[in-house]
């Protein structure tokens, strides 16, 4: 007989591990690795791409780049199975509602949370509807969505129109919303501070990250507050929140209709965790400001070349935000900061070439060409 242990089942095992496998252990996924901590019963499905676990990343160049005098450590989210933080959420939103039986599960998006939502429902065998801003996607996500099999809506709107309709719908009864409206995507997305916790041996005293409908910042108090609740953290992080300045509601303190900027994955006007934004930012005496675009692209851009890790313009918000405070002196000396790099930069090729700044040098196909470019 087969069990299904870890996410493997227990015939693919090798019959003797080698000496190696012992650093490599099979990661069973957050659900599996954080069970106690969740809402899941001997009853629920497991529908997982073994998402987490990500790697958290010193980064002392881009430090030394902005004059800092901390130590900061890059929670490197786009190394999920779709290459952004949602998988966490929706290993178990998508759980949930296999386990409840729903058929159609339905969300809308700015492209990630669809990327995700379709891949976790082909996984589950179910049908997934995706509703996403007309022309604003990154080419990266919309290609994702295409390709798990998603039934994918272009709304001649923005996010905030759409997941107005994706609400309306879930009225009916007959679909599953699973964007962040949903709480199991709060809860599962959560254990990215467990990680943190666990991978530092502490929390850290600044958490910085991008707020774009706010439940990934509401997901982290969850989580931080948690895990400090059962002795599993020494401390509470301060959470600093960053929205781009065409799309900064929350800074603003009302909805903005139009939203825009180049980070396309926080083009929304009207969060819906707002509440829990707030209630975050005042319980760990955080701070919420709004960056430009080209202040995030300048971080985009100096977190490739200093660091080697490329992210999304989205991922790039709470870095400018870091530089401009740590510049104003704000983080004391030796302070652990976190900074969570929510998607990969391979999601939109676009916005990347055109602000790399330079492109590829053609030349004949012959040594002596490559070495003029080179100054050999
Ligand atoms: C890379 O996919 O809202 O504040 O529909 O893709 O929890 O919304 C994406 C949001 C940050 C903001 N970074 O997180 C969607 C969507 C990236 C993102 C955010 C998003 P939230």
């Amino acid at each position: 007989m087969t069990t299904v242990m870890n996410g493997i089942s227990s015939d693919s095992q090798p019959a003797s591990p080698s000496p190696d496998s012992k650093a490599l252990t099979q990661w069973p996924g957050v659900i599996s690795h954080y069970a106690r901590y969740l809402p899941i019963s001997e009853f629920t499905p497991i529908i997982t791409l073994n998402e987490g676990n990500t790697p958290l990343i010193r980064a002392d160049n881009f430090v030394e780049a902005c004059g800092g005098e901390f130590e900061l450590w890059l929670k490197y989210e786009g190394l999920n199975p779709t290459c952004s933080f949602k998988d966490r959420g929706m290993t178990l939103a998508v759980s949930k509602a296999r386990e409840r039986k729903a058929e159609i599960v339905i969300c809308a998006s700015t492209g990630n949370t669809s990327a995700s939502a379709a891949a976790y429902a082909a996984k589950a065998k179910m049908k997934c509807i995706v509703l996403l801003p007309h022309g604003n996607i990154a080419s990266g996500k919309l290609a994702q969505a295409l390709m798990y099999g998603a039934t994918t809506i272009s709304i001649n709107g923005n996010f905030d129109d759409a997941l107005r309709i994706v609400r309306e719908l879930g009225e009916t009864g007959q679909v599953e919303v699973v964007n962040s409206v949903n709480p199991f995507r709060i809860e599962g997305q959560k254990t990215a501070a467990f990680e943190i916790c666990d991978q530092l041996g502490r929390a850290p005293d600044f958490h910085f990250l991008p707020v774009g409908n706010a439940g990934n910042i509401t997901a982290y108090w969850q989580g931080y507050k948690e895990y400090y609740s059962v002795r599993k953290a020494d401390r509470l992080p301060r959470l600093f929140g960053f929205q781009a300045a065409g799309a900064a509601p929350i800074v603003e303190g009302h909805p903005i209709e139009k939203p825009e900027t180049v980070a396309s994955a926080i083009r929304i006007g009207n969060p819906a965790s707002w509440q829990g934004a707030n209630a975050a930012l005042n319980e760990s005496k955080g701070h919420i400001d709004k960056v430009s675009d080209s202040e995030i692209l300048a971080a985009y851009k100096l977190i490739a070349k200093t660091e080697g890790i490329f992210v999304e313009p989205a991922s790039a918000a709470p870095l400018a935000g870091l530089i401009r405070i740590a510049k104003a002196g704000m983080i004391p000396r030796g302070s652990v900061v976190t900074a969570i790099m929510t998607g990969h930069g391979l999601k939109d090729p676009d916005n990347a070439i055109k602000s790399a700044g330079f492109e590829p040098i053609i030349v004949a196909p012959i040594k002596e060409a490559v070495m003029k470019v080179i100054g050999l």
